[in-house]
Formats: C-alpha cells, structure tokens, sequence
C-alpha cells in the first residue's frame, strides 16, 4: 500500500547545509519512494546543550509503499553513511546528520523501537514551521493542526534560511 510519509531533518557538524542536501537526494533515490515535497532550509538554535552549532532543519514528504520500519532502517543507513556516529553520543548533542521519521500515513503507535508520530514533532518549531511550508493543512494524529501546534510551541528560533545567509 502506498502512503504519505514525513522526514524531519537535521543537521550541525560538517557543512550542515551539504548535509541536508545529500541527504534529500538520498532519500529521493530510495528504493518504492518517491520525494513529493521538500521544505526550504531552516536554522534554529540547539535543543539541548547549548554548547554546540546553531542547526539547518528541514522537511521531505514522499509517497512509499516501505512499510514504517522498513523506512526508518533506510533512513538510519542514510545517517550512517553521512558519518552519523552513535557510540559516543551525548543525548542531543551534535551530528551530522539525523533523519527522523515523523509521521507514516495516519499511524498511531507507542512501540520504542518507533513511536508514531514521532513523540516531538508536535512540539518543536524547527519541525513544525518546515512541515507548514509544504503541509500547511496537516493534522498530526493526535495532536491536532500544525498551524495550532506552531502557534503554541516552545521556539528555538527558527528562521528560513535566505540565499544571503546560505551564501555567508
Ligand atoms: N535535533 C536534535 C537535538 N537538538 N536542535 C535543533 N535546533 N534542531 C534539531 O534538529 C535538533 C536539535 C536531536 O535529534
Ligand atoms: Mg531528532
Ligand atoms: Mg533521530
């Protein structure tokens, strides 16, 4: 069965705005998937400790027929071959590159392994402004429009990245 997916993007280490970029051709070349809808780039500060580079945040929506485990291993293999270590790795600290999946059709599940949809899209602006750029009508299963969810987050100042600003 087809469905629509989100991917929430992220990245602070190693050119971050290389990084979303390979990763969206990436995911646009994986195998039953097909890329529908990219957002623009976003910049936002860390969630997290605060001792680490400022973020490039994105959003893709495509259309797959890998069911949502099956998409959440392409997307950590993505990760892993964009240098993504995990051994060392500090709750919320710096990488290279983290892909998350966001929402699989209209799935609702609690499982640790992946939860659905991903237990902090509907609280983060570097998810939710990206995700009303190419959505704006969505509804996050369980947790309501994403223009409400936007209006009543905690920000980390996310902006649209200008060509001015990609270019400095
Ligand atoms: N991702 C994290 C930790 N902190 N902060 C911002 N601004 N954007 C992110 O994508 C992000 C973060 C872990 O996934
Ligand atoms: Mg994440
Ligand atoms: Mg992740």
């Amino acid at each position: 069965m087809r469905e629509i997916a989100f991917i929430g993007l992220g990245a602070n280490l190693d050119d971050p705005v290389a990084q979303i970029e390979r990763a969206l051709a990436a995911i646009a070349a994986l195998p039953h998937t097909g890329l529908l809808r990219r957002s623009g780039l976003y910049g936002s500060r860390p969630m997290g400790p605060a001792d680490q580079p400022d973020y490039v945040n994105a959003v893709a929506q495509v259309d797959t027929r890998l069911p949502p485990e099956d998409l959440l291993t392409a997307l950590l293999a993505i990760e892993r071959r964009q240098g993504r270590e995990r051994s060392r790795a500090q709750r919320n600290g710096p990488r290279t590159l983290d892909l998350d999946l966001l929402l699989h059709g209209d799935a609702v599940r609690a499982d640790p392994a992946l939860t659905l949809p991903h237990p902090g899209a509907h609280e983060r602006d570097f998810v939710l402004l990206p995700l009303a750029e190419i959505a704006p009508d969505l509804i996050i299963p369980g947790r309501g429009a994403v223009r409400d969810l936007l209006a009543g987050c905690v920000g980390h100042g996310v902006r649209r990245l200008t060509p001015a600003a990609l270019a400095g």
